[in-house]
């Protein structure tokens, strides 16, 4: 529907029938069974399998019904009963497939044979698993390890990721670029610099006892919807959340508990933030700057009384770098605070004055905050804001980041890192009796430069969808030919898929739900989730396919054809019992998984532990960090005529580049994904005419052209100077050096466009 100014607007709540609606039209979509249904009933419960979805985690009591809209969708993408069988590869061909959308690629369904790209027809072809490993093998062989990459998407379990990063080393390097370089490594590196743990320091039993919830970037209704229960009940007994976010969105703001009949019946909904606060894109390191002011003014006036809001004891014994961030902060003008966030003074002392009377606060954020040029600044400043008043190691308060992938920082925790002093090798090359390679590997950033460069003899993909998920598409798609060898382990096509090396296989896995054919047994793996929960999953369903393997299998059968023999390397065993997986990382990281194999199945999953949550400071100081920033934008670009900073979203109606639908139901915009998305006040500016075409151009200043034509200009409630519209679509856009300077995540939340007119 369109308010009063003409903005596209969902006036429902999250939740509720609508989202029960959306789950019954993708069951119709995809042509669902009983069977799939009744395995959706298992999700997320003891003796079922985890939610392929997103990474929040599943709770020791749960509901009747533990899943959500968009875990339902992810559980029924994979459950489909389309198949993309060997006849539909020969009726298109690639250049031909090319052509699809997102969409109409993954609805052709789930892949059922291993496939080789023949190049002379253009079309891919079946061929049998022992072709495929051998020839696979064959090449790795004969190529230096260094110039190839292991991709992997954070979907797969720790048992597969264990084993591919042993693989990577074993085979001889570290080049383990990794879903997560996109997304949450602003955390890791942020994070362990300043409180000495790479993850959040919050459990599920904290949000009972915090009295503040602070929200900066992150869009728990479409993203993370099981979260919203555990928001409702904190709001319930009265705790406060406050938002940062420059687009209202609607599962912050109300929403609808589809689990409570009553709810249900009589509409009625909660309130979530008590202050939703649409700050600039980038613009918010200034906010968190506002905030500590803030702070630090209340406790100049509560030491008239001798009271004091900031925790100096705790400053004092556990923090370094206070005195330099308060003088900043003294030194630091409202006025400029005002111009970068595009939020007044009276609105940011607002939110901190909640801060300020909440005896425990949790600091969440996602993407908003990561996926920016100084994604680095955004977090070390939150972390700032909760450490002045003692607000991380004790019940209640922390910071949380919101992960993606279900499995996304488990596969950190067991060793795939690029980054080798983050993983044990020395234990590795004790058990394996190998010498694992030292040398840092590459991040998704420096794989793509080195693709660019043509330095790449081979990449293979645990999963995921790399080339439609980076910046610099265009280039990117243009070297991608250029590799002699591409492997992708997958259970959809996507348009990855199409972009093909010399030699190229297509390898179909079967889907976490799945029973594992090898053995005949249920498929046994495990996850860890956003609060460091480590859970079970069993998948029992009968496979899409008689020819899909189990992916550790997939991954065990390309080392056996490519390393030489080793007998402490038993990768055909490990294959068929994932507990013999299981022991292994234990034996690797006895704390973290002591008795992993006893404890796999505890409700609610085993917590892992977080030293930082001990107040046990494992940084180079020994301390927890004040990190003052220079900048107080989060950009990385200053404004010139013209320049807009593009936002690029995700809709309710997709999972990453995977898009379900078209509908993104919580922001009302139906039916259509080529939409620009801006204020009515900018369209009268720039004298655009809602609905007519425009063309995206970079602003990047690096004289390369990139473009995106066709986008339909729609009024949406946007602050003045910024655009929003949808990823994937969009990320021919992003330059490859535009990312953040200390993690190299790229800045996929505020990329410097122009619009030209005509598509
Ligand atoms: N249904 C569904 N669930 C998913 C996914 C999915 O695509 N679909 N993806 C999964 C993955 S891999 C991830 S990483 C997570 C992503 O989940 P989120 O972290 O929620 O990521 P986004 O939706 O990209 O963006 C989050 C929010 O940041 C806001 N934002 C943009 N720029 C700024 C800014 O400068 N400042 C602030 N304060 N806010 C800003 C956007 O308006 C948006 O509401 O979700 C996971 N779960
Ligand atoms: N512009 C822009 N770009 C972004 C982002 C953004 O916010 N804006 N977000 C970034 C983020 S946070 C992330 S995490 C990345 C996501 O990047 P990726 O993780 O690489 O991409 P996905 O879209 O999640 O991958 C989808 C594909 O995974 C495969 N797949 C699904 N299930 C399985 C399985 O069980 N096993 C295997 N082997 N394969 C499977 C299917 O073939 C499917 O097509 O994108 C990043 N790119
Ligand atoms: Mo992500």
């Amino acid at each position: 529907m369109a308010k009063d100014d003409g903005t596209v607007t969902y006036d429902g709540p999250a939740g509720g029938w609508g989202s029960l609606r959306g789950i019954a039209r993708i069951a119709g979509d995809e042509g669902i069974s009983a069977g799939a249904i009744a395995t959706l009933l298992e999700q997320n419960k003891p003796g079922g399998f985890a939610c392929v979805s997103c990474a929040w985690t599943k709770p020791a009591d749960h509901h009747p019904v533990e899943f959500c809209e968009n875990g339902a969708k992810a559980t029924l993408w994979e459950l489909t009963s389309r198949t993309a069988t060997p006849d539909v590869f020969a009726r298109h061909s690639v250049t031909e497939l090319k052509t699809f959308s997102d969409y109409d690629l993954e609805q052709l369904g789930r892949l059922t044979h291993p496939m080789r790209y023949d190049r002379a027809s253009d079309h891919y072809v079946p061929c049998s698993w022992d072709e495929a490993f051998a020839e696979i093998g064959r090449e790795l062989k004969a190529m230096d390890p260094k110039k190839t990459v292991f991709y992997t998407s954070g979907r797969a379990s720790l048992e597969t990721s264990y084993c591919w990063a042993l693989f990577a080393r074993a085979y001889g390097h570290n080049n383990l670029p990794d879903s997560s370089n996109m997304c949450h490594e602003t955390t890791s590196v942020t994070l362990k610099k300043v409180i000495g743990s790479p993850v959040g320091t919050v459990v599920l039993d904290d949000f009972k006892h915090c009295d503040a919830i602070f929200f900066f970037g992150q869009n728990t209704g479409s993203n993370s919807p099981r979260f919203l229960h555990v928001l409702q009940a904190a709001v319930r007994r009265g705790c406060r959340i406050v938002t940062f976010n420059p687009v209202r969105e609607r599962g912050l703001e109300k929403m609808i508990n589809p689990q409570e009949p009553t709810a249900m019946v009589t509409g009625k909904e909660t309130a979530l933030s008590c202050q939703y606060h649409q700050v600039k894109p980038g613009g918010d390191i200034a906010v968190l700057l506002g905030l500590c002011k803030h702070v630090l003014a209340a406790d100049d006036a509560a030491q008239a009384d001798n009271r004091h809001v900031i925790d100096r004891a705790f400053i004092a014994e556990h923090t370094v770098g206070f005195e330099e961030f308060e003088a900043r902060l003294r030194a630091l003008d409202w006025a400029e605070i005002e111009e970068v966030s595009g939020l007044t003074r009276t609105a940011i002392e607002a939110a901190g004055t909640v801060y300020v009377e909440a005896e425990n606060t949790i600091g969440i954020y996602g993407m908003g905050l990561t996926q920016h040029v100084h994604g680095f600044e955004n977090i070390s400043t939150y972390v700032n804001l909760l450490l002045m008043k003692g607000n991380i190691g004790r019940q209640g308060a922390g910071i949380s980041p919101v992960r993606g992938h279900s499995n996304v920082q488990g596969q950190r925790t067991v060793g795939i890192a690029e980054k080798p002093e983050l993983v044990p090798l020395d234990r590795h090359a004790e058990m394996f009796d190998f010498s694992p390679p030292r040398e840092k590997g590459m991040n998704t950033v420096e794989a793509c430069e080195a693709i660019l460069k043509g330095e790449i003899s081979a990449f293979v993909a645990l999963g995921g969808n790399f080339l439609r998920a980076i910046p610099e598409q265009k280039a990117m798609e243009e070297a991608w030919p250029r590799q002699r060898l591409t492997v992708q382990i997958a259970t959809k096509l996507n348009r990855g898929h199409l972009f093909n090396g010399e030699i190229a296989y297509l390898l179909p896995c079967l889907g976490r739900s799945e029973m594992d054919p090898l053995t005949g047994h249920p498929q046994v793996v495990s996850m860890e989730d956003s609060l460091s929960c480590v859970h079970g999953s069993v998948g029992k369903r009968t496979p899409a396919s008689e020819h899909l393997k189990s992916e550790i299998e997939i991954v065990s059968r390309l080392a056996e054809a490519t390393l030489a023999q080793n007998p402490k390397m038993l990768w055909s065993h490990w294959a068929r019992d994932t507990a013999s997986v299981r022991d292994l990382i234990e034996r690797t990281y006895p704390e973290e998984f002591r008795d992993f194999n006893t404890r796999i199945f505890t409700p609610g999953g085993f917590y892992r532990g977080n030293s930082a949550r001990e107040r046990e400071w494992k940084t180079e100081s020994g301390k927890a960090e004040f990190v003052t920033p220079e900048m107080l934008s989060a950009t990385g670009f200053q404004p010139a005529p013209g320049r807009m900073s593009l936002v690029t979203l995700r809709s309710n109606d997709q999972f990453n580049t995977t898009v379900y639908g078209y509908s993104d139901r919580l922001r009302g915009i139906e039916g259509k994904r080529d939409v620009l998305l801006i204020s009515p006040a900018e369209i009268e500016r720039l004298g655009l005419t809602v609905g007519e075409r425009v063309t995206l151009v970079s602003d990047a200043e690096d004289g390369i052209d990139r473009r995106v034509g066709g986008l339909e200009v729609m009024p949406f409630d946007l602050p003045d100077g910024c655009v929003g519209g949808y990823y994937p679509e969009l990320n021919p856009l992003v330059p490859l050096a535009h990312h953040d300077r200390a993690s190299k995540t790229p800045a996929y939340k505020s990329v410097p466009v122009r619009i030209e007119r005509g598509s």
